[in-house]
């Protein structure tokens, strides 16, 4: 072999690093042989040769993961970037220090998710990645004509979004690669069940077959399903503020049930703090209506409708196993001034705005009476039907809480009143953490603690799922930036470190799915937001999956595994640190060490090494 002094200040810090050849089999290379020279996969078969009898695949594996976790991918990236902080085009540096307490942070994370039964994934909804709107039978939903009216980013639609409904194969393949055993999505109404022009629906069979040949695919890897009934795309014929539409739930409801025998993991809503406040108060979502107070009228039949699904639920489709729950989300709010006791009451009004407005009727049978104090007459009231109705719904063993959430913000009362809690991201001119997305996202770990605690103490769900969790790419959103995107795997790591806290004070979360497993339509944001641990070439329309590296060529199967993102190598090597030598995805984690290796070729391209 020849020898070459490396030019690349990282190879001095490899004693030597193991890399999977065309024949899944694994070589040890010297850092010389990374120098500049691509390991093209002849040079893999030339490699190979001289290896026959290499040690078994098995304890080379094992023997990488050590090494991997001795050093771990971002100590290994660290050496190579100490000192070198890279500015986004938001003008924030992100330090990739490593900070004194990352080891701890991953020790926590292994140690708390250690049961073989916790829920490890990613999730999508369907009009964020599906595409083929008007194919196969599909009918418009009001995103689509919200969409259609120029109301997102640039007048961008999930027209083709993702184009998941044709590629989902290869999507769903990317799963137990990145060593999930849990895929959250959604189901599009309008595909499956659209309405006709007398109003009513039917269903529709090559949706009902898309949705069956993915769930075949899952169960055929041994993936478990969490399937949201409703993600936002409702038929553009109904709205929310009309009570009819609980009754099209119900039904929509029931059809899924029966189609679906296969699913044991429903939930009935996402976010319907979300799509209620920003569909009919701030008119930014579909279906683009700006009021006062119409948020509570829609909330109020989310909840009947929930209630009424729940109830059929438990009728007529229980079988012991199978759960049923609701997805809400909260950012968990501070105190701007933690001194100020009506800032501390403000902390609590705002979760009960927030959280109580949906989680109270689910588990305690109605709104908060603090609710009820601040809303007056716009917050409509539940019969004493509907309010049993609500509460057998959720006491029962199938309940469990879904919980989405992503960022930290300050709260203040306003003239020492706090029912209008006004809040911030930045005090003294400091953000509240590193922000991602400067309207909202920012990273505050902690947040997450005080959420569970907050939820757990109030309602004990049997189980709480993070059902959302995750960021977008900060700043310069190109292939080459977000690719590297160690931003990520601080966020996952520091957020997942606190869930790992939650889980060592008894709080009972069984399940954590980040979003999102690939770059995808981020609503009114268009494509403009990368969420995906997956990259996505949307200018193209389709997936960057074609790989770029294109000077790199670490590795033949680089072709293939160009688009990975180096967030979803962190939550694989952490999957198999939690899981231990016998997870068998560690193949892939091998080739993951080859991607992170190209981003520090890439760094070094960039100046910034
Ligand atoms: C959630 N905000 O939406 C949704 O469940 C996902 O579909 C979405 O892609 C994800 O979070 C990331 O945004 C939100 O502006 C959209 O505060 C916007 C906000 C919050 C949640």
């Amino acid at each position: 072999m020849q020898h070459h002094t490396s030019r690349l200040p990282v190879a001095l810090d490899f004693s030597g690093v193991w890399v999977n050849c065309v024949s899944r089999r694994m070589f040890r290379v010297e850092e010389a042989q990374l120098g500049m020279q691509p390991l093209t996969a002849s040079r893999c078969l030339e490699m190979e040769e001289g290896h026959e009898e290499e040690e078994a695949q098995d304890s080379l594996v094992r023997r990488l993961m050590r090494k991997y976790m001795e050093h771990t991918l971002h100590e290994i990236t660290y050496r190579a970037t100490t000192k070198h902080a890279s500015a986004t085009s938001a003008g924030w540096a992100i330090s990739r220090d490593l900070l004194p307490d990352d080891h701890q942070k991953e020790e926590l994370i292994k140690r708390a998710f250690s049961d073989p039964a916790f829920m490890w994934g990613c999730a999508t909804s369907a009009y964020q990645v599906e595409g083929a709107w008007n194919k196969d039978g599909r009918k418009p939903s009001i995103w689509d004509k919200f969409t259609h009216d120029g109301r997102a980013f640039k007048g961008s639609s999930g027209d083709d979004a993702c184009d998941y409904y044709h590629r989902y194969e290869e999507d769903l393949a990317r799963i137990s690669e990145y060593g999930f055993n849990t895929y959250r999505f959604s189901i599009s109404w309008t595909r499956v069940f659209p309405l006709d022009e007398d109003g009513n629906m039917y269903m529709n069979e090559k949706g009902v077959q898309f949705y069956k040949n993915v769930l075949r695919i899952l169960a055929d890897r041994g993936i478990t399903p969490i399937v949201t009934m409703f993600h936002w795309d409702l038929p553009a014929e109904l709205d929310w503020l009309d009570e009819e539409v609980v009754d099209y739930f119900l039904r929509y409801a029931e059809f899924l049930l029966a189609t679906f025998p296969e699913v044991n993991w429903w939930s009935t809503f996402n976010e319907p703090w979300t799509f209620c406040t920003m569909g009919y108060a701030l008119g930014l979502h579909a279906p683009g209506k700006q009021s006062q107070y119409l948020q509570y009228r829609c909330g109020h039949n989310v909840l009947r409708a929930h209630a009424r699904a729940v109830d059929l639920f438990r009728r007529k489709f229980f079988r012991p196993g199978m759960k049923i729950g609701l997805v809400l989300n909260y950012d968990f709010p501070f105190p701007k001034d933690p001194e100020n006791p009506h800032d501390l009451d403000a902390v609590q009004v705002d979760a009960i705005k927030g959280v109580g407005w949906f989680a109270d009727p689910i588990y305690k049978g109605d709104y908060p009476e603090l609710l009820k104090e601040i809303i007056g007459e716009h917050l409509p009231r539940f019969t004493t039907e509907e309010k049993n109705l609500l509460l057998k719904a959720s006491n029962h063993e199938y309940n469990y809480y879904g919980l989405n959430t992503y960022s930290g913000r300050y709260v203040e009362a306003v003239h020492n009143h706090s029912w209008s809690p006004k809040q911030s991201f930045w005090k003294d001119d400091e953000p509240i953490g590193f922000p991602f997305i400067h309207a909202w996202l920012y990273k505050v770990p902690q947040e997450i603690l005080l959420h569970l605690r907050w939820v757990n103490d109030r309602y004990h769900p049997p189980g709480i799922i993070i059902t959302e969790n995750g960021c977008a790419d900060p700043g310069n959103t190109e292939y080459e930036y977000t690719v590297d995107d160690w931003h990520r795997v601080g966020f996952f790591r520091d957020y997942l470190a606190k869930v790992a806290e939650a889980v060592f004070e008894g709080i009972p979360v069984v399940g954590y799915t980040a979003w999102a497993l690939i770059d995808n339509f981020e609503w009114a944001d268009g494509y403009q937001r990368r969420f995906g641990i997956t990259y996505n070439d949307f200018g193209r329309q389709c997936h960057g999956r074609f790989g770029g590296f294109p000077e790199m060529g670490v590795i033949k199967t680089y072709e293939t595994y160009g688009w990975l993102k180096i967030g979803s190598v962190y939550l694989n090597i952490l999957q198999y640190a939690i899981m231990g030598p016998h997870y068998t995805s560690s193949y892939c984690t091998s080739l993951y060490l080859n991607i992170a290796i190209y981003c520090i070729f890439h760094r070094q391209k960039m100046g910034q090494l």
